[in-house]
């Protein structure tokens, strides 16, 4: 039957760099169960943050980017030959069962959590170009933008307006309109933490460390690479992939 597994050998392109894309399924659902606090829960955000932690560490991409329910990977070497349904499924399982584990730690959660179906992400294989990874991340990092607008704008809708209601009035406004509409509400989104309007970056950093040695009895400097959560991250351009080597 093996010939029947005609996917299995289904590879990416060995010239390209290649971007894993996971994105939580139904977690809009989820987030009504668990009544995460609205638009944002910095604890639902520091759980994905964790099990992306532990998605970096097993699989040690250059670079991760995660905002709401989606974990985006930038990969360097790339795991299982580079078969396709390996590294998607692989990646996939392991941060459902990394996220899973971040919950059951949290007593707030753990029993609900328990009493409903199994968390699920899916994951798709971006193959790109040096050029078109800058790009995938910009326009990603637009997304978490557009998201942030949208989400302040719903819920402070939501307060007077029928969720039918809210969903008209937010597809016929301009993106103008609805700062003006969180202003007089005393929102201003250029005032929300990064994290919100940019999401989270997850990559190597170099850092000098210090110590003594016994046998020189002298102070020795190194250098060694630390995976850093950057909950600043500035706005997507070329310089930023550059500064921190996170390209070829
Ligand atoms: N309340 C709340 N919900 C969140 C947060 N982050 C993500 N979500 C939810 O996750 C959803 C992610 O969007 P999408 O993937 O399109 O929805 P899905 O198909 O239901 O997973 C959002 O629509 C929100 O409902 C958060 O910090 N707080
Ligand atoms: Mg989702």
């Amino acid at each position: 039957m093996k010939e029947c597994e005609i996917f299995s050998s289904l590879k990416v392109p060995c010239t390209s760099n290649i971007v894993v894309r996971l994105d939580g399924r139904n977690f809009s659902q989820l987030s009504r169960k668990l009544e995460f606090e609205k638009p944002y829960d910095i604890e639902f955000v520091e759980i994905l943050s964790e099990a992306s932690y532990k998605l970096f560490m097993e699989f040690n991409p250059r670079f991760l980017y995660t905002f709401s329910d989606e974990v985006s990977l930038l990969l360097g070497n790339v795991p299982f030959g580079g078969r396709v349904e390996k590294i998607d499924s692989v990646m996939a399982s392991f941060l459902s069962g990394a996220f899973t584990r971040e919950i059951m730690g949290k007593d707030k959660y753990a029993e609900i959590f328990r009493g409903i179906k199994p968390v699920s992400f899916d994951s798709r294989l971006i193959p790109l170009s040096n050029k078109g990874v800058i790009a995938y991340f910009q326009e990603r990092q637009m997304e978490a933008w557009r998201n942030c607008l949208n989400g302040y704008s719903y819920w402070t809708l939501r307060k007077e307006h029928s969720r039918t209601e809210t969903m008209e009035i937010l597809h016929k406004k301009k993106s103008e309109q609805l700062h003006d509409l969180l202003f007089s509400n005393n929102i201003n989104l250029a005032m929300m933490p990064a994290w919100q309007r940019r999401g989270i970056g997850l990559y190597k950093k170099k850092i000098k460390i210090e110590g003594w040695n016994p046998l020189t009895k002298e102070n020795v400097k190194s250098e060694r690479k630390k995976i850093t959560i950057d909950w600043e991250l500035p706005r997507f351009d070329k310089e930023f992939f550059h500064e921190k080597s996170l390209l070829e």
